[in-house]
């Protein structure tokens, strides 16, 4: 089956730079997705979104290409609760992904086993009105209760704008809560402001929840970075990131978030998305919890001594 792209689609970048950041041995990227591809695992039919191809070995060939080890894959909404392409990439990782899918309540235990067998660690909920349709929270909550026995956790996808309504869901959630790309702050806000101070009340009062401080190409408004050694990739990103690893240290985690579904203005290079990490973790210490030593303890808890 083939599948018209949603016009103006950016497809993700062919030749990345290689980063001029190593990351330690053993990194991950947490969070990446899958799309397709379309001919093989069809996009869901409600969807809001058809984007380009981007598939398992593209994936794996980036993964290596950056100097990571790991992937954790997030099911993403233009495959709605058809788990099949991002558990193919668990498949066929020789145990280097982890997966974080999407479920309804129709669900099974027996299906939760066999996702559970081939990697699966958590659920995504999704709160951004414009890539999913309204699902209640008491389903949601049904889901949470049923997976938190398998050990799994929530990973939750919402806008700053959103958090005061969503905080008493959230809150109530029984697992260990993962927040995509810092909540979404709008960047143009101080860092000590309000908007932001609520996120960081959240982790502050809630040890149950982490962040992934990944996505400063979606959050910029400073605009595409420039190579040239001077200017910081995403500078304006760059203290929010920042304030969440250097105060919670052991409960942030990076992702490149390849192939970026739905960027307008540009695509970034994925190698300078390495190249932001030291900026928002300077020091080795720092770099080690947020690729290595945080992503493992949630993902491959079994080989952490
Ligand atoms: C992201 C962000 C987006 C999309 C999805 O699953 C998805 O479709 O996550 C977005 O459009 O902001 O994290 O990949």
């Amino acid at each position: 089956m083939s599948f018209e792209k949603t016009p103006g689609w950016l497809d993700w970048h062919p030749d990345p730079a290689t980063p001029r950041f190593r990351p330690p041995p053993g990194s991950v990227d947490a969070h990446c997705h899958v799309f397709g591809p379309g001919d093989r695992f069809p996009f869901a039919p409600e969807r809001k979104y058809t984007p380009c191809d981007a598939s398992r070995e593209q994936l794996f060939a980036l993964r290596d290409r950056l100097g990571l080890s790991r992937n954790v894959v997030v099911q993403a909404t233009c495959h709605g609760a058809d788990n099949r392409a991002m558990l193919d990439v668990l498949q066929h990782s020789g145990g280097r992904a982890r997966g974080v899918a999407t479920v309804r309540r129709s669900v099974s235990d027996d299906e939760l086993q066999a996702m559970h067998a081939a990697g699966v660690r958590g659920v995504r909920f999704n709160f951004v009105k414009r890539l999913v349709d309204f699902t209640p929270r008491e389903e949601l909550m049904e889901i949470a209760g049923r997976i938190a026995g398998l050990g799994w956790h929530v990973v939750v996808y919402f806008e700053a704008r959103d958090l005061p309504e969503l905080w008493d869901f959230f809150t109530a959630l029984p697992t260990v809560v993962v927040v995509d790309h810092m909540g979404r702050p709008d960047v143009t806000q101080p860092v000590d402001g309000p908007e932001f101070g609520l996120f960081l009340r959240l982790m502050q009062e809630h040890p149950n929840v982490w962040s992934k401080v990944s996505c400063p190409e979606r959050l910029s408004v400073s605009g595409p970075p420039a190579r040239d050694g001077e200017r910081a990739p995403y500078r304006d990103v760059v203290p929010f990131a920042r304030r969440v690893v250097e105060t919670f240290p052991d409960r942030v985690l990076w992702g490149t978030d390849w192939p970026h579904p739905n960027l307008k203005d540009h695509m970034p290079d994925d190698g300078l998305l390495v190249d932001f990490i030291p900026h928002i973790a300077p020091t080795q210490e720092h770099q080690r919890q947020l690729l290595v030593d945080n992503p493992m303890k949630l993902y491959w808890p079994e080989e952490v001594s």
